[in-house]
């Protein structure tokens, strides 16, 4: 038995942290030259998850080394290295090295290596992350900038910032966290923001040397400090407010958000101008400790007019205003159906994904697709993509994989895949459910929303995820 592993980002390592522990033989292929994922492709200013950071580690290897509540990204790219080392997986990775094409040969996968190789496998997990293929927008002119333009997830280190002037396009998790990293580095920083979001408070401390240490030498420690209780009951609190916008539960984080832009933005004109026209939490809600201070510091400007175009000299907007711009960065997000394309992926009978997927992309429980055998993935499409820890989603989706391979591993079954109907069901429960929460209800646009303006994410709560996770009901699988 030959299992292939495709990315090594994230959920890459987590697959081979386990295949390893197994004792399973497997690779892992990575098309870039490093492990990471979106944590190495993302460098710009300011990055930082948004999870806590004790909660944004595997279960199974805390790290008592986070300096700060919300860990920069540099640390966690470091821990997953760090991970890849401890867990002796590094051998296991095989980079620059992209997955063109996956065959099912009606026995096995076929798989053709973006270096011209091929190698075959039993079972395929693909594991090739949500957000990464960047979205760029189509505004008249970028092509002509003089200075320096580029999209976040693709940050361009040699351009100096300092004593510059910046325009950030975006108002998602990205470009707030550039805003608060900049400000005050910059000449002159302009916030380009077409629909203003909500905020929601949050703190982000330093954990002291003391922390740490006790944190390293005393594992109870960390985990007193995390209080897993209280984070879980939080999750479920917010899960339970994005699926039930009437609740209590909702209208608590929907108070705080309104009471931070009503509190921390003096100039009532321009609390007027940060002020969404939609639901809090209908777009993915951004943290931030201190974006309403940082974009009212004298040097960064909030711009609401809309652009009409790049020009050499900078951006245009529709009150006919040339704003001179050395450096223009685009915030502008990705485009999350895209998933594992370009690869080809042929299942049963030569049934193309891509072609398949061609209006928008499905799998039953995220996880997998009836026709195509013995293929998995991590973090699929409409599965759980929230403001929660998606190591701890893909963790609990690795638990349900390992069941879904055991009769494989044991030979008791050839091939395991959904059935169409039970793909099916599944799916037209998840549009109804979707078309209930806040995504949907909440009056805004985001990357949330499919072609057809439906939720592609886990639509119940965390507890119905975890509790489909247990285990899987064999009598959807063939
Ligand atoms: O992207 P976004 P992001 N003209 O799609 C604007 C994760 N993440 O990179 O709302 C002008 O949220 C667009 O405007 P509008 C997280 O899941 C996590 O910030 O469409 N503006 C919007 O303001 C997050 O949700 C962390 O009107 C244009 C912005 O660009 C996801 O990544 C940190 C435009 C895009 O916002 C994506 O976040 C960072 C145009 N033509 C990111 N086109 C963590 O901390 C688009 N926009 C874990």
């Amino acid at each position: 038995m030959r299992i292939v592993v495709i990315g090594a980002g994230m959920a890459g390592i987590l697959a081979g942290i386990k295949l390893k522990a197994m004792g399973l033989e497997f690779a892992i292929y990575e098309k870039a030259d490093r492990i990471g994922g979106t944590w190495r492709e993302n460098t710009y200013p300011g990055l930082t998850c948004d999870v806590p950071s004790h909660h944004y580690t595997y279960s199974f290897a805390r790290n008592p080394d986070w300096t700060r509540h919300l860990s920069p990204g540099p640390e966690i790219q470091a821990y997953f290295e760090q991970c890849c080392d401890s867990f002796a997986i590094r051998d296991h990775i095989c980079f620059n090295t992209g997955v063109a094409k996956a065959e099912w040969d009606g026995e096995r996968w076929q798989l053709t290596l973006s270096n011209g190789r091929s190698d075959s496998a039993d079972i395929v997990i693909a594991a090739t992350g949500v957000l990464h293929h960047p979205a760029l927008p189509p505004i008249s002119g970028m092509e002509t900038f003089e200075g320096a333009l580029f999209h976040t997830a693709r940050w361009d280190h040699a351009v100096a910032l300092q004593d510059r002037r910046v325009g950030v396009i975006g108002m998602g998790s990205t470009g707030v966290q550039i805003i608060s990293a900049l400000a005050g580095v910059c000449q002159k920083l302009e916030h380009y923001v077409r629909t203003p979001q909500w905020i929601m408070p949050v703190e982000n401390g330093h954990f002291s040397k003391e922390e740490r240490v006790a944190f390293r030498n005393d594992p109870a420690t960390l985990e007193a400090a995390m209080d897993v209780e209280t984070y879980t009951s939080n999750v479920e609190a917010y899960t339970d407010g994005l699926t039930k916008p009437d609740s209590p539960g909702a209208q608590i984080w929907r108070s705080a958000c309104i009471d931070n832009l009503e509190m921390n933005v003096r100039d009532p004109v321009l609390k007027e101008a940060l002020r969404p026209d939609h639901e809090p939490m209908c777009k993915r809600l951004i943290f931030s400790p201190d974006y309403y201070e940082k974009i009212q510091h004298p040097d960064t400007r909030l711009v609401r007019a809309d652009i009409t175009g790049i020009e050499p000299e900078g951006i245009r907007t529709s009150d006919g205003e040339l704003h001179e711009l050395d450096v223009i960065a685009l915030a502008t997000g990705f485009r999350a159906d895209q998933f594992m394309r370009p690869m080809q992926i042929l299942g049963e009978n030569g049934a193309d994904l891509d072609t398949l997927w061609s209006h928008k992309p499905i799998a039953y429980l995220a996880i997998s697709m009836p026709g195509f055998p013995n293929f998995f993935m991590l973090n699929g499409p409409n599965g759980p993509v929230g403001n929660f820890s998606l190591i701890d989603i893909a963790e609990h989706q690795w638990n349900y994989i390992e069941q879904l391979m055991a009769p494989i591993l044991k030979g008791e079954k050839a091939t395991v895949a959904p059935t169409p109907d039970a793909m099916a069901r599944f799916d037209a429960e998840r549009i109804e459910a979707a078309k209930q929460t806040v995504w949907y209800t909440g009056g805004c646009q985001s990357w949330y929303l499919d072609v057809d303006g439906i939720p592609a994410s886990w639509p119940w709560n965390y507890s119905r995820f975890v509790e489909e996770m247990k285990a899987p009901k064999w009598e959807h699988f063939a």
